[in-house]
């Protein structure tokens, strides 16, 4: 599964650089963006955009030759943060890719990827990122605990990704502050764009809610807005497109 591929990559990269360097690194770079002012509710909806070049379910989908450009695109769009896909089995990313991102835009930016160990946590920090994904259905009630104290402890953000009515309260036991409902099943890839409205009302008020995947038009943002969304997470529909800033400025508007 795509988890145990993503601890293997991990294991390899850290053949090179151990566990007291990526420490080291996380705690020199450069502090994080407070990702959770960027992402505050507010009158119209927020925009994530990721920088996504494939994904299981479609295969490739674009050739994204450079990701800094991509992502400044997205920025000069509006986007209140930027997400990297840094999987390298079925997205095609890399920690290189958010390195690159990073030094392009002045919003946060997401590590996102099958986040289950420190060494994983502490690689995002030495990358610059400002947020790291922790999707609930991966991972054990005392590990998403654990990881979700030592993103917070390095100043990052977690986003708290979540599938139905137990993982939401899952999320809510965490003290969660970001919580996203992604509209694909991770196992059967099917996208459910009601899913966000049936489990809204069950995140509590101050926590910001995000509404993932599934938005191909501006009316599925406004769906998701009326539905209760804060902010929207976008990547298909813009890195398919042949104007990601056209596109970005349709959905905000
Ligand atoms: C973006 P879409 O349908 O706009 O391309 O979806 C994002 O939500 C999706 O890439 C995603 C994802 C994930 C990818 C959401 N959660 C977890 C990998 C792992």
């Amino acid at each position: 599964d795509l988890v145990a591929g993503a601890l293997e990559d991990a294991a390899e990269r850290q053949k090179s650089r151990g566990l007291d360097q990526v420490e080291a690194a996380a705690l020199a770079a450069p502090p994080a963006l407070d990702a959770l002012s960027f992402l505050a509710p507010a009158d119209r909806v927020k925009i994530i955009a990721e920088v996504k070049r494939a994904s299981p379910s479609r295969g490739a989908l674009a050739t994204i030759a450079d990701p800094a450009a991509l992502a400044a695109r997205y920025a000069a769009g509006g986007a209140s943060a930027i997400s990297v896909l840094t999987e390298q089995r079925k997205f095609q990313g890399s920690l290189a890719d958010l390195e690159a991102v990073r030094a392009a835009v002045d919003v946060p930016v997401l590590r996102k990827d099958f986040i289950a160990t420190d060494y994983q946590v502490l690689e995002a920090r030495a990358a610059g990122a400002d947020l790291v994904l922790l999707i609930v259905a991966a991972l054990d009630q005392p590990t998403l605990t654990h990881l979700h104290a030592l993103i917070t402890e390095l100043g990052m953000t977690p986003l708290v990704e979540t599938h139905d009515a137990v993982e939401v309260s899952r999320a809510v036991d965490l003290g969660a502050r970001l919580v996203g409902v992604n509209a694909r099943n991770l196992s059967t890839f099917e996208l459910d764009r009601d899913l966000f409205g049936r489990l809204a009302d069950r995140i509590p008020s101050g926590t910001i809610k995000v509404a993932e995947s599934a938005v191909s038009t501006a009316g599925d943002v406004d769906h998701y807005r009326s539905s209760g969304a804060d902010v929207v997470l976008v990547g298909e529909a813009l890195v398919t497109g042949d104007d990601p800033v056209a596109t970005l400025k349709e959905f905000l508007s």
